[in-house]
């Protein structure tokens, strides 16, 4: 008899989670948490798979809380993932990037855990069919969310209490990850125990373990910025820029790769190394992403996965919002790179 392990031996995703129960990592209600994220994750792919055929494509007609304009895939999958987030009977408080506010789940069962996502990152080039994803994080609960105030408190006040609970930095995550929708479908997690990946097998409709314990390169020479902000930059930045494009002592300048869509390009960056930056610049006071929904969950995993996230001085996760929707210039990737554009902007 062999030693080696059966090829039909596979580990799905839910065996996954629960072997990560049984070793005390994560409680009964993350379980279930995760489990729900998953099946929103599966049926958002299939959604996005067949959008251009069940007219899914294009605008929804209104215009998000950021002065957006929501695609139909954007409202669809915000309904999606906050069903199956709701259903789960084990979220307290869930807050989306298409919703003005957070809100506290009536029907929560036992957990209460607080969950941040955005359920279609880079909805933008879903008519062209190119990657998108969904981001997500896991907060405990909170005195401010457990405190259920008696009938008469007022809408407003329900409404303040959920903003301060889900107003947590990011170094405070319990569990972040994301979906790729792109030629696989992706799922990347993790629980502060390093990063683990998953791709959905269509046959089996299951997510099954592809790698674990993913480490980010320490250096990398791609780099990922929407470079036609460039005279919008100030001149620090503009001159990190330009060392990047001169060809140094390998004669090989940085390679410039830029899907447009976070997921897409923070993953490339975490398994070839290389940054990706979204700064500030002179429209953008704060650049144009979120701390809660995109910049936190991506530096808690891009911290488990041995690389760094910062906002160019100091790191995401120590940031603790002071609104929702609060933006943060972000430079996420390998460590040096990281350091790299630091140093420029000291
Ligand atoms: P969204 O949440 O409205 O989809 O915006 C976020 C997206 C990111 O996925 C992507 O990295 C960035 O916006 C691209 O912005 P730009 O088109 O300005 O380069
Ligand atoms: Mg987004």
């Amino acid at each position: 008899t062999s030693a080696k392990k059966s090829s039909y031996e596979i580990m799905t995703l839910t065996t996954w989670l629960l072997k990560q129960e049984q070793a005390g990592v994560i409680d009964n209600e993350m379980t279930i948490v995760l489990a729900s994220i998953s099946t929103a994750c599966k049926q958002i792919a299939s959604l996005v798979q067949r959008a251009p055929i069940s007219n899914l494509t294009g605008v929804q007609g209104a215009v998000n809380v950021q002065g957006e304009d929501q695609k139909k895939l954007d409202v669809v999958s915000n309904e999606v993932f906050s069903n199956c987030l709701k259903s789960s009977g084990r979220t307290g408080v869930i807050a989306s990037e298409e919703e003005d506010v957070p809100v506290a789940v009536e029907q929560s069962y036992s957990g209460n855990y607080i969950v941040v996502f955005d359920p279609l990152d880079g909805s933008s080039n879903i008519d062209a069919a190119v990657s998108t994803g969904s981001i997500f994080g896991i907060y405990s609960p909170n005195d401010e969310c457990l405190a259920d105030g008696d009938d008469n408190e007022t809408l407003d006040s329900v409404e303040q209490r959920c903003i301060v609970s889900v107003c947590q930095p990011g170094s405070n995550l319990l569990a972040a990850g994301y979906c790729m929708y792109s030629s696989s479908v992706i799922f990347v997690l993790t629980l502060g125990t390093g990063v683990y990946v998953f791709t959905l097998d269509p046959m089996y409709g299951e997510f099954v373990l592809t790698q674990e314990k993913v480490q980010i390169p320490k250096a990398g020479k791609i780099y990922a910025f929407n470079e036609g902000n460039y005279a919008l930059w100030d001149d620090k930045l503009k001159s990190y820029m330009d060392s990047l494009k001169e060809p140094g002592d390998s004669g090989k300048p940085y390679s410039a790769r830029y899907i447009g869509s976070l997921v897409g390009d923070f993953h490339r960056t975490l398994l070839y190394g290389g940054i990706y930056g979204y700064p500030r610049d002179k429209k953008s006071k704060n650049g144009k992403l979120r701390l809660l929904y995109e910049c936190a969950p991506m530096s808690f995993i891009v911290e488990q996965a041995g690389g760094k996230g910062s906002d160019g001085q100091q790191r995401i996760l120590d940031i603790t919002p002071t609104e929702i929707h609060q933006r943060v210039p972000l430079y996420i990737g390998s460590v040096e790179e990281v350091e790299k554009v630091e140093k420029f902007l000291e």
